[in-house]
């Protein structure tokens, strides 16, 4: 069972959820997927707070569909993890107890509307960065629900670019809001590729199974070589004294990232820490009632024989 495994990954096949895998491989993927789909769900909170706020109709229509988008995202991706013999009101407690984490990123506030264009530019553009590759992960459903989260996401990263590139050219108070969205979503962002490669606990063996195609500062580097070149066109200034191109290396170097900023999120002394999860437990349990109907429904529809 283990060489049939380790066949398919070494023949870049897909394993299914009826295949033998082991246990540990089994454990990392409920971890990622779950961690991932935490991330989608409490990314609503962010943006969710300027949807009464967002100054056109065309704008609210637009940050409406992005934010259900991250709903649905969550759903494909809880789905994705009971594929894997979990069950899903388990992944929502442990998120609910500090159990499992969800990304850095959603732990800043959103404290003006050029905050949604940054979040759409600057998180949802590492987000495609990051997801692409997951789109051949060795796991095949997660793998497929990554096709469609990528085209999705993809919507949202230019969306946010021309939000901001309104904004941008627009008056130099505008122009100035813009510029402080990117001064404080840039480092969070960089922090959302994980800690360094030489620090990264799962990265050598997730990538051994192909989980994972890339390591940690490969695609921050992609990140960071994507994003300039876009801030430019935005007439934006990336907050970064460091940043300049390196002919030698192809690619440009960058200043240091505060780890312990970093740390101190995932530890959950963040800006939004405590509001993120206070916000979703309150929602889980407003929404007690809905999955009691659901249950009620079903187990009537089973008793007459119509399921
Ligand atoms: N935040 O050994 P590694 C989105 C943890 S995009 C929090 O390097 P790994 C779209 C890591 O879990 C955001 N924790 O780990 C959207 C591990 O802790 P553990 C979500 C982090 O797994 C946009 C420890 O540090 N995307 O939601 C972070 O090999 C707008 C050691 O790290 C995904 O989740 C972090 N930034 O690599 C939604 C993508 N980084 O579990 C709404 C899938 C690391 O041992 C609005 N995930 N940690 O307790 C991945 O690609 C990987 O899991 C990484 C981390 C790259 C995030």
């Amino acid at each position: 069972m283990q060489a049939r495994f380790e066949e398919l990954i070494a023949a870049d096949e897909r394993i299914e959820p009826r295949d033998w895998m082991p246990e540990a491989y089994r454990k990392t993927l409920v971890r990622q997927i779950a961690q991932h789909a935490h991330s989608e769900i409490i990314g609503m909170q962010p943006e969710g707070n300027w949807i009464t706020r967002a100054p056109s109709l065309r704008r609210k229509a637009i940050l409406l569909a992005k934010v259900q988008d991250e709903a649905g995202h969550g759903l494909y991706l809880y789905a994705a993890a009971e594929t894997l013999g979990v069950d899903r009101a388990d992944l929502l407690d442990a998120l609910h107890s500090g159990r499992q984490k969800y990304s850095s990123i959603f732990n800043y506030p959103t404290l003006t509307w050029a905050d949604i264009g940054a979040i759409g530019w600057l998180v949802d553009g590492a987000a495609i960065i990051n997801q692409i590759p997951l789109q051949r992960c060795s796991y095949g459903p997660y793998a497929r629900a990554m096709v469609r989260i990528c085209k999705e996401e993809s919507f949202h990263q230019r969306q946010g670019f021309e939000l901001l590139y309104d904004l941008a050219h627009g008056t130099a108070e505008q122009h100035a809001m813009a510029q402080d969205a990117l001064n404080r979503w840039w480092w969070p962002s960089l922090m959302m590729f994980g800690p360094p490669d030489a620090e990264s606990a799962h990265s050598a063996q997730s990538m051994a199974w192909r989980i994972k195609r890339h390591s940690n500062d490969e695609l921050r580097q992609r990140f960071v070589d994507i994003s300039v070149p876009q801030a430019e066109a935005l007439g934006l200034t990336i907050p970064d004294p460091d940043l300049r191109w390196n002919e030698e290396r192809g690619h440009h170097d960058f200043g240091v990232i505060d780890w312990t900023e970093f740390q101190e999120v995932l530890a959950g002394n963040g800006p939004c820490n405590r509001q993120r999860v206070a916000a979703r437990v309150r929602a889980h349990e407003d929404g007690e009632w809905v999955r009691q109907a659901a249950l009620a429904y079903a187990a009537k529809h089973s008793a007459d024989g119509r399921d």
